[in-house]
This record gives structure tokens, sequence and C-alpha cells, in this order.
């Protein structure tokens, strides 16, 4: 134990000025993600988040209610830390900027950093804005505005303590040319280099217009500015000058996670900050995008934010976890609705996902009673399961690595899917007819299982639930506590003769009308995936989906006549197919040309779902869908036998 190597990272120290939104959450998932990834591959991982509580935007919202600043945050950290755990983050400290061992570290740096020259006293007049405590000179400012937050600026002058930043700057170039992978992703490193080539000015770190910060020790009429003190919280939360075995255990840090928001403080005064405490740099410093509301940003005063405890509560802990993860592309912005995450629960996690595990256990249960079989001679269709089972762990382990979180979950999905096909192209239905086959039968069975704990094991980080609710169905590996990534890795692993039972569903699907008739609930009890069910009767299981039939009113199915057919050119499958729809004319293009001619198809009256979204095939519009019933050999399109005229419906 003593020697695994270590790992290291933060999340930024959130501001307890108002409860946390989604995307204090996305950083603090994603982080929680990248720990529990790195646990899994042996690291001895130190994860650290918190609050930063000084400034004098924290005094106002305090002042506001009446309360004084202590009182107040106290209960939005209780609310924060309450939120962290209902989303499972396995954060091993929770540092607050407030606590004594911060007071005593920022006040010892500060000392020393004065002492060697590098801050010195003198007066200061710029425009500051307050709700940012940032100055500004006068070209930083957007049209006279903040240029962060767009609100007004004062003038204001003060006798101040000021930190030399351009002696080091040099140093710093330096180190972002020789560290490509320093500052992530590359558009922040060029917007990084670009700022410190433009010349850094002295950094004002002492302010005494408020009192509610750290006194500077040997002039207590200042208090630290507030990014000064909020930035060694990553040193405080090690031990450094405290706990010297510690420190040395974790310090430098492998990355520092954040928004591009605050990409410049961690990119530039924090390593200079380092530079001038003589200490080596953090590895990596990640600013990931924004997330956006379909209107612009979140934001307390347009009423618009997101509580991502309510989200838990609603729609289970490992779901609203695997649509962060997944919905910010790497470095981008992305646009949070609550359709795009019911989407995806019923998509990836209900449809493709639980439907896989539920699928393969059915099927134990009614071929081999329940009992995981042993796999046979493998085949040519096994061994390209396992082959992209192999690149599903190598890409999502290339994924994370990089940060990468959203392609990370793409591999995974796509392992899930390569198994679902499996499923249609060794079809057990079949073999199951056969007694000769059942030795066959079995391996499918047996390769399922695997893929399934593939599956699992790779999308432990993201949720961490899954594995324990699905483990308890098929009768396999402990929890992902216990789970061991490169296993992920390794095809063969599970026992044969494991009991498999069926379970509840692991992914309720959910129904998107009810978005708008649901009344707000509270984030107080956030409940797991393993009790949603319980929570909503519009939860449905994938087995038991079931529609109303104004549901299936919105299916507009109608007569339609082949009026004209041709076959696609350079596709085997396609016909272009000319429809007679009442008095309307329209195209579809449609897969059927492995078992009927074109010719043939002239004449037919045919089922037309005329309502479907129009796609382009092979460069052709297609408006429509016609039915057809088939299975893995033929295909037999439905007929309207009797004098039906096109355009009347099918109901
Ligand atoms: O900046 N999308 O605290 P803060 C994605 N106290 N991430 C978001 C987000 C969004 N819409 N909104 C917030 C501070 N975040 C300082 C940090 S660190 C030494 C001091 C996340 O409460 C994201 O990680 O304003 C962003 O960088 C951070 O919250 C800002 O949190």
């Amino acid at each position: 134990m003593e020697n695994r190597k270590s790992f290291y990272i933060t999340t930024p120290i959130y501001y307890p000025s108002d409860n946390l939104h989604i995307g204090h959450a996305y950083t603090t998932v994603a982080a929680d993600c990248m720990a529990r990834f790195k646990r899994m591959q042996g690291y001895d991982v130190f994860y650290l988040t918190g609050t930063d509580e000084h400034g004098q935007k924290i005094e106002r919202a305090a002042r506001e209610k009446g309360m004084e600043p202590i009182d107040y945050i106290d209960g939005i950290v209780t609310n924060v830390k309450k939120l962290w755990q209902t989303l499972l983050i396995s954060n091993t400290d929770f540092i607050r900027t407030t606590e004594q061992r911060q007071k005593e570290v920022v006040q010892k740096i500060f000392t020393r950093v004065y002492e060697q020259g590098d801050i010195f006293l003198s007066e200061y007049e710029g425009w500051y804005c307050s709700p940012c405590e940032t100055f500004f000179t006068e070209r930083q400012l957007t049209e006279g505005k903040c240029p962060d937050c767009g609100r007004d600026v004062e003038m204001l002058k003060e006798a101040s303590y000021f930190f030399n930043m351009s002696k080091y700057a040099p140093r710093l170039l330096e180190h972002i040319e020789n560290n490509p992978d320093f500052i992530q992703p590359e558009s922040r490193r060029n917007e990084v280099v670009n700022f410190i080539k433009s010349g850094l000015e002295d950094l004002c770190v002492s302010r005494t217009t408020f009192q509610w910060g750290i006194p500077v020790p040997f002039n207590q009429s200042h208090v630290v500015y507030v990014w000064f003190d909020a930035l060694i919280n990553y040193l405080t939360g090690v031990g450094y000058l405290q706990d010297d075995e510690l420190f040395a255990k974790y310090w430098p840090a492998d990355v520092h996670l954040m928004a591009k928001d605050i990409i410049r403080f961690h990119a530039i005064i924090w390593p200079i900050m380092l530079m001038a405490l003589d200490l080596p740099l953090p590895k990596k410093v990640m600013a990931h995008g924004w997330i956006m509301l379909e209107g612009g940003k979140m934001s307390k005063s347009k009423g618009n934010v997101i509580d991502p405890g309510i989200l838990v509560n609603k729609y289970g802990v490992d779901a609203v976890r695997y649509y962060l993860i997944k919905e910010l592309s790497f470095g981008q912005d992305g646009v949070y609705s609550e359709e795009i995450l019911i989407n995806r629960i019923n998509s990836d996690l209900a449809n493709d996902l639980g439907n896989l595990i539920s699928r393969t256990a059915a099927m134990i249960i009614k071929y081999f009673a329940g009992v995981i079989p042993t796999a046979g001679t493998e085949t040519e269709l096994d061994l390209q399961l396992q082959e992209a089972a192999k690149q599903a762990f190598y890409e999502a382990t290339e994924k994370l690595e990089k940060l990468d979180f959203s392609n990370y979950l793409h591999a995974t999905s796509r392992l899930v899917s390569r198994a679902n096909k499996y499923i249609d192209e060794a079809a057990p239905w079949q073999l199951a007819k056969d007694p000769f086959q059942t030795e066959r039968l079995g391996t499918v069975m047996y390769n399922l299982i695997e893929s399934i704990r593939i599956v699992l094991i790779l999308t432990a980080p993201a949720m961490p639930t899954l594995m324990v609710r699905a483990n308890q169905q098929l009768g396999l590996w402990g929890d992902s506590a216990k789970a061991v990534w490169n296993d992920a890795g390794k095809w063969g692993m599970t026992s044969s003769g494991a009991q498999v039972t069926r379970g509840e569903p692991l992914f309720p699907r959910v129904d998107v009308k009810t978005l708008e008739e649901e009344p707000a609930e509270t984030s107080a009890s956030a409940k797991t995936g393993s009790n949603q069910q319980e929570l909503k009767a519009v939860h449905k299981t994938a087995e038991e989906d079931s529609i109303t039939i104004e549901e299936f009113a919105r299916l507009d199915l109608r007569v339609a006549e082949v009026i004209a057919c041709e076959k696609m050119k350079k596709a085997d499958k396609l016909l272009i197919l000319s429809l007679k729809v009442g008095e309307e004319e329209r195209t579809v293009v449609s897969g059927i040309a492995q078992h009927y001619t074109a010719e043939e198809m002239v004449g037919k009256k045919v089922v037309l779902l005329a309502n479907l979204k129009p796609v382009k095939l092979r460069g052709v519009m297609s408006h429509g869908m016609i039915l057809a019933a088939s299975d893995d050999k033929q295909i037999d399109v439905l007929m309207v036998s009797k004098d039906i005229d096109s355009g009347e419906r099918v109901k």
C-alpha cells in the first residue's frame, strides 16, 4: 500500500454566496469520475473540493440576509456537502477557507513572499468590480464595464500590497512551452500564452475596503485578496507547512479541473505564486466549457438555475451523472435541457444498456435455468465482439487519461451497441430450437455476460451504483469500490455457474410528456437508482412499456399506393418508391430491395408511417417509412388487400 502511485485532483473551491447549481455539479462529478477511475487503476487518490468563503461578495450576500458572514456560509456549506453526498462524490477532504489551517498557511505564505521582496506595499488606483473582487486597468474594461460580468465598475484608490508577477513571466512561458499538456485544451493554452505575452502587471493582493478575509499578518488593516487566499487551498488541503509526509506524497497536483472562466487564475497567477514559493507546478490545468441553458447563461437573477439535487431525486444518481459526463464535449460548451437528459436516459440507459442486461438475464434464465453456462468453441462473430470489448477498454482508458469525459462514455456506448447487435446476429432464440446447438447457445450467453462485465467496469467511474445493482441480478463480481480497471481489458474472467435472477429494471424509462406536468420537488431526500421505480407512476420499465391510445394516434399511418419504383444505384438493399397518399405524392426510400423487385412493388397498396421526420438516404430525401414484418431471413411488406383508397388512415 505504501508505495502506490499517488494521484491528486482538485475542483475549484466554490463561492458559497448561494446554493450551487448544475454547472458546479458538472466539474465535481467529472473530477469524481476521474478520481474513481484512478482508484480503480490502483492509484492512491486524493480528491479535494471545498468552498471559497472570504471576500466582499460573500460578505454582502450575508449582510443582505441580515446575517453574520460565517452564519450565512455555514448554512450554504451544509447544503453543498449534502449535494455532494447525493451525487456520490468521493472527495478525500473538503476544505473551507475560513478554517484555521488555511488562515495559518495563507499568512505564512504572504509573509514569506513579502520578505523575499516579491510582495511590496504601494498605492493602487483602478477600476474595481466588487462582485468579481477584481481591479481592472482602463484598457481591460469592455465598454467601460467589467470584462468578466459586464457590470458597472468604480474607481478606487487604496494603499495595497502588490505581487510582482512580471518577474516570473519568462519562466512561466518557458514552462508552458516545454510542457504542452500543462494547460488543456489547446485553445485555452493559446489564450493564456497570448495574455502573458501582452505583459503581466503587478497583481494587487490585499484590500482595505472590507474586513471579511484573512488579515495580512504584519499589517492588520489589510485583508488578503480573495484569489490569493483561495488558490492556496490546493496546498493547504494536502498538508503544506503542516503535514510534510502528506504533502510530499501528493504535491504537485496531477490535475486542477475547472471551467474556462477561471483558467487565467489557475494558469498564470497560481503557477507564479508557486514559483515564488519554489514549489513544483501542477502537472495539468484543465478547463472545460460552460453548461448553458437554451436561453443563455444560468443565473440566479434570471431564476433559471438548475438544482442537481432535484434531478437526482427524479432520475437517480447514476443517470444524472451519466448525462453530465457525456454531455459536454471536450473543452466545448453544452446546452442543458431536461428533455435531452430524459432522451439520454431512455435511449442510452433504458433501451441500450438496461435492455442488454435484462435481455441477457432473461435468456440465461429461460435457456439455462439461470445458471451462467461455460463458453465452447468461438466463431468469427465471437471474436468480433471480443475485439469490440478490447477497443472499448483502450479507448475508454485513453479518453479518461486525457480528461475527455464525453468520448470516454461514447466508447462504452459503442460496446453496448455492439453487444446488442451480437444478440441479433447470434440469434439465440433460433439456437434454442435446436438441441444440437446447446453448446453454441451457452457460448453466446457467456460472451454476453462477459461483455456486460466489461461494460460495468468501464462505466463504474461514471455510475457508481450501477455495478452493485446489476450484479445483484447477475450474481457476479462484488461492487465498484473493489472493481479493478484493468480487468476490463481481459476476456474470460467470469466464472460459469453463478446464478442469475430477474430483478428490477436498472433504468426505468421516463415519459418526456410528464415534464410539464410534474411539480417541482425538493432535493432533500435524493434517491439512488435502486429505489427510483417506487418514485413515479410515469417511470415505466422497458419490458412493460405501454402507451396510451392518444400516443398511438400520434402515428399518422396511411394507406399508400406505389405508383412508381426504382432500385437505388450502388445500394443493394434500397428501393425508391413513389407513393400516392390521397391527393399527395411522396418519395420513400425502403430497405427491401433484396426481397422485392421494383416492378413487383408497383400497384401495391402499402402502409405508410406518414409523419416520420424526413431523412436523406444516399442523397435521396425519404418522406416516411413503409411498414414490414421481418426476421433475419425475410421481409414481408404489409399490404392492404381490400380496395381501400390511398390516403385512408390505418388505426
Ligand atoms: O470561481 N458550466 O467559484 P464559483 C460549467 N471561488 N461549469 C460551471 C458553471 C457552468 N455553467 N458554473 C459554474 C470561483 N461552474 C472561485 C474559484 S478556485 C481556487 C476559486 C463551475 O463558485 C466551474 O468549475 O464561481 C467554474 O470554474 C466554477 O464552477 C466557478 O465556481
